[in-house]
């Protein structure tokens, strides 16, 4: 009995990425949980004091005013609800590089500079030009997972996606035009259906998904505080809206993926 009941707990917390045995696993793991207690975290318990600083219907923009040696490295906090689309596939929109010009609005050119696993990606990225400053690249691993919802077991997986900044030999900072950028971001989502699952058969229009993104990006050089809250200000709203809005798009005539 004891090996019956030690085998289905192996099969309720699997570990399931094929990533486990790269190098970098260790810190996946470990960004990728310390970011989800962070983001589950109301912006009233968490350290520091929280400023709104957009709100537009149910989205919540907060920041904090932080500096790093001079830099501005303001932590970003965003809670909004999304109807008609779970936490999976938000998610997924998320992580894919298929659909990152569709909605990331910053980009000038993205390559997948390795890939760890189906779950687990390096990212190359170059961003566009701010003036006065440098152009902008960054270099990150992006990981995807469920994860059970330990707050209300009986509600449906949590989903995230954490972006966190790595190095490549074959992607050295600093040599060419761009100033590389470090960033740690995730996304969570988590499913609301209503009515109750076991009744007739689920729509999108019984589906929403509360999502919570959290960024902290060091410009990595020299950049003006102010130019940089107001780029922060403008293009921070503009890529929620337009990455939710994307992804209401890219799901309305699609199977539901829970
Ligand atoms: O999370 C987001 N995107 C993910 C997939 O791309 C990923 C990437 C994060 C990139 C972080 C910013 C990189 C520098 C951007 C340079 C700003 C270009 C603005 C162009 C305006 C014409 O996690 C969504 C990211 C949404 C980014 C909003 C803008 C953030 C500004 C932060 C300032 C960085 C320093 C720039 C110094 C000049």
């Amino acid at each position: 009995d004891r090996l019956k009941q030690k085998s289905v707990s192996i099969v309720q917390n699997p570990v399931s990425s094929a990533a486990v045995n790269h190098k970098l696993w260790p810190e996946i793991e470990k960004v990728t949980m310390e970011q989800l207690h962070y983001a589950r975290l109301g912006v009233g318990e968490d350290v520091g004091v929280w400023q709104l600083f957009a709100e537009d219907g149910e989205m919540r923009m907060y920041r904090r005013e932080e500096e790093v040696d001079g830099l501005v490295v303001d932590p970003l906090k965003a809670c909004h609800v999304v109807r008609g689309v779970t936490g999976r596939e938000l998610c997924q929109i998320f992580f894919s590089p298929e659909y990152r010009s569709g909605w990331e609005t910053t980009l000038e050119d993205m390559t997948v500079a390795e890939t760890i696993s189906n779950d687990t990606l390096i990212f190359m990225q170059t961003h566009k030009r701010i003036w006065p400053a440098s152009q902008r690249d960054a270099l990150f691993w992006s990981h995807i997972r469920s994860v059970p919802d330990t707050e209300d077991p009986d509600a449906s997986d949590l989903w995230i996606v954490c972006n966190h900044s790595t190095e490549l030999p074959q992607y050295p900072p600093n040599t060419g035009k761009c100033v590389r950028v470090y960033l740690t971001v995730c996304l969570v989502g988590q499913t609301f259906i209503d009515p109750p699952k076991d009744s007739k058969k689920i729509s999108r229009e019984d589906i929403s998904c509360k999502i919570t993104y959290c960024s902290v990006v060091n410009p990595g050089g020299w950049a003006p505080a102010s130019v940089l809250r107001a780029v922060y200000k403008r293009e921070y709203p503009k890529f929620l809206k337009r990455f939710t809005s994307y992804c209401i798009e890219q799901c309305k005539d699609k199977p539901i993926q829970f």
